[in-house]
């Protein structure tokens, strides 16, 4: 997630491209870092790059463009990660393919690596993770696979940084494999028939007729704007006589085919030694996605999630931070450096009045949600590359299962904690466009994101723990029914749960280093010119007595329906520009004592549903377009309201805080 900032780094160059290709969570994007020393993100579990990631790298002195992509489990697309993928061999030059592949998952790979020879390219063979091959006792005859396929083959490490010069050294002289095998006969006489019909592209026609025969859709756009109308009803009527033939679907049998070639292959070039299997990684590996223990485990998980990140972060940090560093020097200075040099009194108030740009903006983002922040995006990145999340993502299938849903979307939900607008980007590894459109509904409604959560977290370290239960319990259900109804109203069916579990691993604490500085430095650089952005809105809408007036305006609102103080107003405009920012400010209004317990959550669950940032809300609009993103935010927001509300009323009348 977060990688906004690849778009403006693009380059488009002239240079010879190498294009890197392979199954989900194989190492590709911790090999391009490697070659182009351009950081994207690295984690452990499939889907983490959703698009391509462009990048220069220089071999022997010579300028590559090196492009990283989606992971794809084939090239027949089902998803629109897979399909960018696709699309970019179709449609791009590539003067090399270097095909990742997971040494200890030769069969996988394999299925890539013959559809990449299909296709006629320019290919080289990275054997990646042989550290964890030889620990499963894996070892790949790289001279044989390199025989059977004419092709260049090296072995690699990427974690270890180990292979990559002998793999420069290969990528920028690949070779075009004579290798050739066949379908059966009634598939080959079509290929022949189809063939010669299609546009031209990157690939040849035969793997292009091959995609054509399996039934692939995300072609049709392509083929229509290429072909005229006789020859597409041509072409199908060909499929049709095709797959008369056989009793199941064409895409089964030519995979099938295919899985013979690859069973074939493997044969040949993988041996076993005998290994101890290690028992820790065993039990944990059991634990995590027991139907049973798994869930005290997750509790676990949270409480010390909780501990670092509410306690740590939220406490001890942002005391740190607020009163002494802010409080005792920074904002003190700062008010006198201000009055010494800027004599004009709006001057001063717009940096250090009480809605200022130092006082309210650079403390808010500073010195309360940085803290918190970091400390979180430090546990979450621990959770991503050690495996946890897919087997969350397994063991949460079930109840995902009444949400139309399958436990793949736990991904997006779950990195939705970390940044609501990128998991938007990560649903297009869901397989339909109805979970899709859930999942970015959910998102957009209760998912709180780090920055927020944070927060959130930090104001519950000062109330009991039955506020933070009620809260995470509102909310759950809140999702889940929500989820339940959009599922029967929004029509489209849920996808088969196909996850491949990647395996448990230390989290390397060098990798977790730097995706959290870089999420920082996204932080500093998305968020903290919102926060400005907002601290003017409100300083003129305060000058303006624009602010009393929608104060007075809202009050019935906050006052009456949610049973909150007039101040907290200004929390929810802020909420509008970034989640965060209106938590931030109820962090305040409970530090001056103006918030009792229920006040705090009925406020906090309201602001966690309230109205998707502005990011957000972009993101909805360029996935989903306009409409979807209007209508989606015109629900949450009265919603988030009404459910606030609701809550208001429940614990006055169960008077659980007195
Ligand atoms: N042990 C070991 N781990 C590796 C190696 N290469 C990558 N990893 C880890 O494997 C995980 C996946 O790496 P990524 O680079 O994100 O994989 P990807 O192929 O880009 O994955 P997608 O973008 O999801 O398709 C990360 O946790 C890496 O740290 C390796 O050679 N050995
Ligand atoms: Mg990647």
């Amino acid at each position: 997630m977060h990688d906004h900032s690849n778009k403006q780094n693009e380059v488009e160059s002239e240079a010879p491209t190498i294009c890197l290709v392979g199954n989900p969570n194989v190492g590709k994007s911790a090999i391009f870092g490697l070659l182009t020393g351009r950081y994207v993100m690295v984690s452990n579990y499939p889907g983490t790059t959703v698009e391509i990631t462009k990048g220069e790298a220089s071999i022997q002195r010579e300028k590559y463009q090196i492009i990283d992509t989606p992971g794809v489990n084939s090239l027949i697309p089902m998803s629109e990660d897979e399909k960018v993928t696709r699309d970019i061999l179709l449609q791009k030059k590539s003067d090399a393919v270097v095909h990742v592949a997971d040494s200890k998952n030769m069969k996988r790979s394999l299925f890539i690596t013959i559809q990449l020879i299909e296709m006629g390219l320019p290919l080289v063979i990275d054997l990646n993770m042989r550290d964890e091959a030889s620990n499963r006792g894996i070892i790949i005859e790289e001279n044989k696979l390199s025989e059977i396929f004419g092709l260049d083959v090296v072995s690699t490490i990427a974690v270890q940084k180990k292979g990559i010069n002998s793999l420069k050294k290969v990528a920028v002289k690949p070779r075009v494999s004579d290798y050739k095998f066949n379908y059966d006969s009634n598939i080959e006489k079509y290929i022949s028939k189809i063939a010669p019909l299609l546009p031209e592209s990157r690939i040849s026609r035969r793997s292009t007729a091959l995609m054509v025969l399996s039934g692939d859709k995300t072609l049709r756009s392509w083929l229509i704007s290429n072909l005229g109308k006789e020859k597409i009803n041509l072409i199908e009527s060909y499929i049709n006589e095709a797959a008369e033939k056989y009793s199941q679907p064409l895409s089964y049998i030519i995979s099938q085919q295919r899985l013979k070639v690859v069973e074939d292959v493997a044969g040949k070039i993988i041996r076993k030694t005998a290994v101890q299997r290690k028992r820790l990684s065993g039990f944990f590996d059991k634990v995590t996605t027991h139907p049973v223990w798994g869930f005290p485990f997750l509790m676990i998980v949270l409480y010390l999630v909780y501990e670092f990140v509410g306690r740590f972060g939220a406490g001890t940090l942002v005391d740190f931070f607020e009163e002494v560093v802010f409080g005792e020097y920074l904002n003190p200075w700062a008010v006198k450096i201000v009055k010494a040099l800027l004599p004009v009194q709006l001057l001063q108030e717009l940096l250090i009045g009480p809605y200022g740009v130092i006082t309210m903006a650079l403390t808010y983002a500073i010195a309360i949600i940085l803290p918190i922040t970091a400390t979180f995006f430090i546990a979450f990145s621990i959770m991503e590359d050690s495996g946890y999340l897919p087997r969350l993502a397994a063991m949460l299938n079930k109840v995902f299962r009444i949400m139309g849903l399958n436990g793949k979307a736990v991904l997006p939900m779950v990195l939705g904690l970390g940044c609501d607008t990128m998991a938007t980007l990560t649903t297009r590894i869901l397989d339909t466009p109805k979970e899709r459109l859930i999942v970015i509904i959910l998102l957009a409604l209760g998912v709180p994101c780090s920055a927020q959560l944070g927060v959130v977290l930090g104001m519950f370290g000062k109330q009991p723990v039955s506020a933070v239960l009620i809260w995470a319990g509102t909310l759950v259900a809140v999702i889940i029914f929500t989820g339940f109804i959009s599922a029967k109203l929004i029509p489209g069916q849920r996808a088969d749960f196909i996850l491949e579990l990647p395996p448990l691993r230390l989290p390397q604490l060098s990798n977790v280093f730097i995706k959290t500085l870089w999420r920082i430095e996204w932080y500093l650089k998305e968020a903290v010119p919102l926060f400005i952005l907002g601290t003017l809105i409100l300083f003129s809408a305060d000058k303006l007595m624009i602010l009393p007036l929608a104060q007075e305006l809202a009050s019935p609102v906050i006052v009456s329906v949610l049973g909150l103080p007039a101040e907290a107003t200004s929390s929810f405009i802020m909420g509008f520009l970034r989640r965060d920012y209106g938590a931030a400010g109820l962090f305040q209004l409970q530090e001056q004592g103006l918030l009792n317990t229920e006040q705090v959550v009925v406020s906090l669950v309201t602001i966690t549903l309230f109205i998707p940032c502005i990011a957000n809300l972009f993101m909805i609009i360029k996935e989903k377009g306009f409409k979807i993103a209007m209508l989606t935010a015109a629900f949450v927001f009265p919603f988030a309201i009404f459910i606030g509300g609701v809550l208001h009323k429940a614990l006055l009348w169960l008077n659980i805080f007195e």
